[in-house]
């Protein structure tokens, strides 16, 4: 199958629709016959990674953990779509190196920092504006944006299905 050891690194900040983008895209992978993984930072910080903080190191060791699993899972035969803020370039130019940069398909979910504060889903860029949130991404600490994603969704203009769409498209064409 194409892309069966790809992985979809989303990328983007807190609020900008990663989970929802990766949650829909792998019910599509998955009806077409695919066998698929998410890999979720939100997710992965209640468990594997929960002695992680949002320090710099704490995000590197974050995601060096995910890129590491991620590259098990895709060796099994997974095709892996993993969602994490991951604002620091050289963090992703690491899990592309543990990946393998020819299985790694940078996704920048790109919805501006209005829109995901403007949304404020789980109030956390209230809590970061009020300074009870060190380091919060986009307020207190840096989003680096990708240079060369293979793809851009902007969830601010995009409906879901529109952005699972070209998703889709874009993987069906890679292989
Ligand atoms: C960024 C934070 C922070 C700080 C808690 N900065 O939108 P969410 O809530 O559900 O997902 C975010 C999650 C970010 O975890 P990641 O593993 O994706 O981050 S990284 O790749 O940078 O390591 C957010 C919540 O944790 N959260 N505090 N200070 N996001």
């Amino acid at each position: 199958t194409a892309g069966q050891h790809d992985t979809v690194w989303l990328t983007g900040l807190s609020g900008a629709g990663k989970s929802s983008i990766a949650g829909a895209l792998a019910r599509q992978l998955k009806a077409q016959g695919r066998a698929v993984a998410v890999l979720d930072g939100d997710q992965l910080r209640h468990g594997l990674n929960r002695d992680l903080g949002f320090t710099p190191e704490d995000r590197h060791e974050n995601i060096r953990r995910a890129a590491e699993v991620a590259r098990l899972m895709n060796g099994a035969g997974l095709t892996v779509i993993a969602a994490f803020i991951s604002p620091y370039r050289a963090d992703r130019a690491m899990a592309a190196d543990i990946i393998g940069a020819a299985h790694f398909i940078e996704v920048h979910v790109s919805t501006p920092l209005a829109v995901c504060e403007a949304r404020d889903a789980k109030g956390l860029y209230g809590k970061a504006r009020a300074g009870q949130l060190a380091q919060f991404t986009g307020i207190s600490a840096p989003y680096e944006a990708p240079l060369a994603a293979a793809l851009t969704l902007d969830t601010g203009t995009l409906a879901l299905d529109e952005s699972v769409e070209r998703l889709c498209h874009y993987l069906q064409r890679r292989t």
